[in-house]
């Protein structure tokens, strides 16, 4: 097994990875930028360097900064978290080139993923289905008004470099078509240095399911069921659970043979998630792929009771997969909880935790490196703590969420708390009765 890992992250998935390195006898490397010096994550860990001053660019997304780190301390692997340069190809790459093992996947399936009109037409030739559009990238405004006719409005155009939005213009008839060609082509020219766009017919409320995937480097995969992700505000999620409260025994086994196929047709190597877009009559189509560990993995681990962590890194070793599928034994539901003040449209709100109390109790986790004393710097992303909470059935689950969020103090900053309690007691919520659209109309 590796002997040493150095953790390219920081917050609550560095201290979440140190964990499970822990427990499985592996030394552990936190980099740090100025502004963590005194985070959990580098107090925890067994050695830890400074790889720069607090601005991303110059520290956790410095590939130099962090393979000299790794080389200086001798680490023999590296864990890239999630975001910063967990879907990077160039840095999958380097630490292949330096000998190091990158705990995420291949150059080549970071690539082949990460162009998302690449991605469908992997996966339209796979077998997985795929949301109806066009082949490949529209190459001029007469061209994408000559797809729109044949999908038939409304559609979408979507940039082939995106995720997450960016680029992206629903377009509801012909005459808007060319100022959204426009502002998407530049949108996402300025936001990836590439302008290549695609069409596809708008699927109007969708529900936005994940499942999990896992592949061995000996060419087999399986799939770890799904992840509810419906409930999300400006390409941010919000809230997961599974088993999602729209699933079905036949959708679930449907839609994991088609992630499968997804995660075959690329040899995927580690763990993985196929995004699926779900209509209200259950057609399900692929929307990305995401080849790093996510936030949310918390609740899968909770039902399968599994360490998708200690998974990652036996997969990156080259142990084998089990070669069965897992399925949800209990519900789980994660509260994403964020130094925002949901009062003024969720603007952050950085500063100083001047007192802390975390809940506990049966079926009750927290990952969080936050503490009393704790300022949260303004630099990074404004989540601060996961509260996952894992019961027999959705409504209890529900009941237990509620008496956790209510146990959860956190002053000297505005979180998410009263926003979390106030959908918790929500009607259609908590009848699963929701789709993306969910929080459009949603009354905090
Ligand atoms: C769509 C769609 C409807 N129809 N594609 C949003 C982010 C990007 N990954 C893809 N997204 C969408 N693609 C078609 N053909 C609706 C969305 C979408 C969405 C998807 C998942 C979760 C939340 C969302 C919120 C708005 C739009």
């Amino acid at each position: 097994m590796f002997k040493k890992v150095l953790i390219a992250n920081r917050g609550e998935i560095a201290l979440r990875v140190i964990r499970t390195c822990k427990e499985m006898g592996i030394k552990t490397v936190a980099v740090y930028s100025t502004a963590d010096k005194d985070s959990l994550p580098v107090r925890f860990a067994d050695e830890a360097v400074c790889i720069g001053p607090p601005v991303s660019k110059q520290s956790y997304l410095s590939i130099p900064n962090i393979i000299a780190a790794a080389e200086i301390t001798n680490a023999d692997a590296i864990h890239p978290g999630y975001g910063f340069l967990s879907e990077n190809e160039k840095f999958s790459k380097v630490c292949q080139e330096h000998g190091i093992k990158f705990i995420g996947a291949l150059p080549e399936q970071i690539a082949a993923m990460g162009d998302k009109a690449t991605a469908k037409a992997t996966m339209i030739a796979a077998g997985v289905p795929c949301i109806p559009g066009s082949e490949g990238l529209l190459d001029s405004l007469e061209d994408a008004k000559k797809e729109a006719k044949k999908i038939k409005y409304p559609v979408i155009m979507k940039a082939t470099a995106g995720g997450g939005g960016k680029g992206m213009r629903i377009v509801w008839k012909e005459e808007d078509l060319e100022a959204a060609w426009d502002s998407a082509k530049q949108e996402a020219g300025a936001a990836f240095g590439n302008d290549g766009l695609y069409m596809e017919k708008f699927i109007e409320e969708p529900r936005h399911i994940e499942i999990q995937i896992a592949g061995d480097q000996h060419g087999s995969a399986c799939h770890l069921s799904e992840r509810d992700c419906s409930i999300q505000r400006r390409h941010q999620k919000l809230v997961e659970e599974t088993p999602s409260p729209f699933m079905t025994d036949e959708l679930r086994e449907k839609m994991g043979e088609a992630a499968i196929k997804a995660a075959l047709a690329v040899k995927y190597e580690g763990v993985g998630t196929v995004e699926f877009l779900v209509d209200k009559h259950r057609n399900f189509y692929f929307m990305e792929m995401n080849t790093r560990i996510q936030v949310e993995h918390t609740i899968t681990e909770e039902v399968i009771n599994f360490d998708l962590i200690k998974e990652q890194i036996k997969l990156a070793w080259g142990d084998k997969i089990s070669g069965k599928n897992y399925y949800p034994q209990m519900h789980a539901i994660q509260c994403r909880i964020n130094a925002e003040d949901p009062d003024h449209d969720f603007r952050p709100s950085p500063g100083r935790i001047t007192d802390y109390h975390s809940p506990g109790g049966h079926g009750v986790r927290v990952d969080s490196h936050a503490h009393a004393g704790y300022i949260i710097p303004p630099n990074y992303d404004s989540m601060i703590s996961k509260l996952i909470v894992v019961a027999q059935t959705r409504d209890e689950a529900i009941l237990k969420m509620k008496r956790a969020l209510g146990e959860y103090i956190i002053e000297g900053i505005k979180t998410t708390i009263p926003f979390h309690l106030k959908l918790m007691d929500d009607k259609n919520f908590c009848e699963g009765n929701f789709t993306t659209k969910f929080m459009e109309t949603f009354e905090y």
